[in-house]
C-alpha cells in the first residue's frame, strides 16, 4: 500500500513537472472579437474590439503593446461641454462573464506617434496584457476610416437627445 502511495506521488510530481506545457494549451480566458484599427490620417491611430471575459472573476486590460507606434495608451471618450474629447485611463475593467466593447466614441486603444501610416487591408501585431488572463497576442486588421464613421452616423441618425 505504501509503495503504491509513493508511486502515486511520483506520478503527481511528473504531472506538475509538465504542467507548464498543459497550461499553454488551455482555452483563452479572454476572447478578443472583431478587432480593427482605423486607417491613419495623421500621427495617431486607434483600435477597437470586443473583449469577452470568460472567467468567473473580474479581470482588467492593463496595457497594449505594438511596434507600429511610439506609445500605446488606453483611452475613454469624454464630453467636455459640447466638445468630444478623450482621457487616458490606467485599465479597462472586464466583469466576469461580460463583454466589454471598445468602439469609436467609447473606450479605445490609442496608437500615439505612428512609426508609419496604417493602411486599409494590412494587419498589425498587438499584444494585450490582462491582469488575470495574462498576455494575448493578436493580429489586428486595418479598416478604412469610413468603417467606424458608418457605425457612428448610423447611431446618431436614429435618436435625438
Ligand atoms: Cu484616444
Amino acid at each position: 500500500m505504501r509503495k503504491l502511495t509513493f508511486r502515486y506521488i511520483s506520478l503527481l510530481c511528473l504531472i506538475f513537472l509538465f504542467s507548464p506545457g498543459i497550461a499553454k494549451t488551455a482555452a483563452p480566458q479572454v476572447t478578443i472579437v472583431k478587432p480593427w484599427a482605423r486607417a491613419s490620417t495623421g500621427p495617431t491611430g486607434a483600435m477597437y474590439m470586443k473583449l469577452q471575459n470568460l472567467q468567473g472573476i473580474n479581470d482588467k486590460l492593463l496595457s497594449a503593446q505594438s511596434n507600429v507606434s511610439r506609445k500605446v495608451e488606453l483611452h475613454k471618450h469624454v464630453m467636455k461641454g459640447k466638445m468630444h474629447g478623450m482621457e487616458r485611463i490606467d485599465h479597462i475593467a472586464l466583469k466576469p462573464g461580460e463583454t466589454t466593447e471598445l468602439k469609436p466614441q467609447g473606450l479605445h486603444i490609442m496608437l500615439i506617434g505612428l512609426n508609419r501610416p496604417l493602411k486599409s487591408g494590412e494587419t498589425i501585431p498587438v499584444k494585450l496584457v490582462f491582469e488575470k488572463a495574462g498576455a494575448i497576442e493578436i493580429n489586428v486588421p486595418v479598416e478604412s476610416v469610413s468603417h467606424g464613421l458608418a457605425q457612428m452616423q448610423h447611431k446618431e441618425c436614429c435618436h435625438k437627445d
